[in-house]
């Protein structure tokens, strides 16, 4: 069921470390051709720090861990026309034999079937404003729940509330720990003002916190939560203001379901001129080192 590039597979073999990356973020999360450039660039820095990239979609019905250019530049190109694929729609588009995209939930289905414990990406899904309301949450956190992959990402974007985010992986037994931060990370902010459950220092004790983790029996993921660099973060009132503002116009114009995500990520970036979209990769890239030191580090390198 599961297919593994050449690249990947030779790693695992050797136990050689692996990260795990996303395509939701290329297909949804970002423009052509930036998206392609930023999946291309994000592999060659997790090679460049001693680990082995695995971008997982699904090609043609299968679940793939490790894509070639081709694929990646397939993906990107076609963007929003290859589906968002979560949990819930990997029977349907693998029993049809179609591509999808997949988000952090159906990217740590794969990693796990492949046998890789480390993925990274730029922001989780979570409890969505208004949940109390619309009971939108993303499969995201179920996926953490039970699925034993840790995510590195740049914290969570306010398009979501961030405050019951934390709540729920707190109910699940999710660890959040805080990249030498005590504070959760906004993505495109350092600081949301909630705290991590934990701050560690070093990619060695991430490693032996997820190690003990496993070891003790205890089912699912981790959040690791590694703020944007200084130097990249956005303006705090300026992203709270476009992130209402897009919030506004979604619930204006009905979007709802899968379609939410995608369409306030693409209103922020035109609200903001571009700028969000430089902060999203760069945070995708500092997340990228980060995971491939932590995997190292679990593989004892
Ligand atoms: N958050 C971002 N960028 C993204 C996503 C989330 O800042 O690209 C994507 C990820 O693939 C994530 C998915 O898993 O959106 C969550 O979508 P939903 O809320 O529909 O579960
Ligand atoms: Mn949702």
């Amino acid at each position: 069921m599961i297919s593994l590039s050449n690249e990947v597979r030779n790693a695992l073999d050797n136990r050689q470390p692996v990260v795990a990356l996303e395509s939701t973020i290329i297909a949804h999360g970002m423009p052509y051709p930036r998206n392609v450039e930023t999946a291309i660039l994000v592999e060659e820095t997790i090679r460049k720090r001693g680990a082995v990239p695995a971008t997982c979609a699904i090609i043609g019905g299968k679940l793939r861990a490790g894509l070639v250019t081709d694929e990646l530049e397939l993906i990107g190109r076609e963007g929003a026309a290859i589906p968002k694929a979560s949990r819930r729609d990997l029977p349907y588009l693998v029993s049809k034999g179609l591509h999808g995209a997949t988000t952090v939930a159906s990217t740590m289905i794969i990693a796990r079937l492949a046998g890789i414990r480390i993925f990274a990406t730029g922001g989780i899904g979570g409890v969505h404003r208004g949940a109390t309301t619309t009971m939108d949450i993303s499969a995201d956190l179920q996926e953490l729940a039970q699925t034993p992959v840790a995510v590195v990402s740049a914290g969570a974007k306010s398009i979501l509330d961030l405050g019951l985010t934390l709540e729920y992986l707190e109910t699940h037994g999710i660890p959040v720990i805080g990249f030498k931060t005590g504070d959760f990370p906004a993505f495109f902010t350092r600081r949301s003002g909630f705290g991590v459950d934990y701050r560690l220092d070093t990619p060695e004790e991430i490693a032996h916190l997820l190690d003990t983790k496993w070891k003790l029996g205890l089912t699912g993921g981790a959040v690791i939560a590694n703020p944007v660099p200084e130097e990249f973060q956005m303006d705090a009132d300026l992203i709270e203001k476009t992130i209402q503002e897009a919030v506004r116009e979604a619930e204006k114009t009905g979007v709802k379901g899968k379609k939410i995500t995608p369409f306030l990520l693409a209103r922020i970036e035109e609200l903001t001129g571009g700028k969000s979209l430089e902060t999203n990769i760069r945070l995708v890239l500092n997340n990228a080192v980060l995971a491939a030191d932590i995997s190292r580090s679990l593989e004892g390198q």
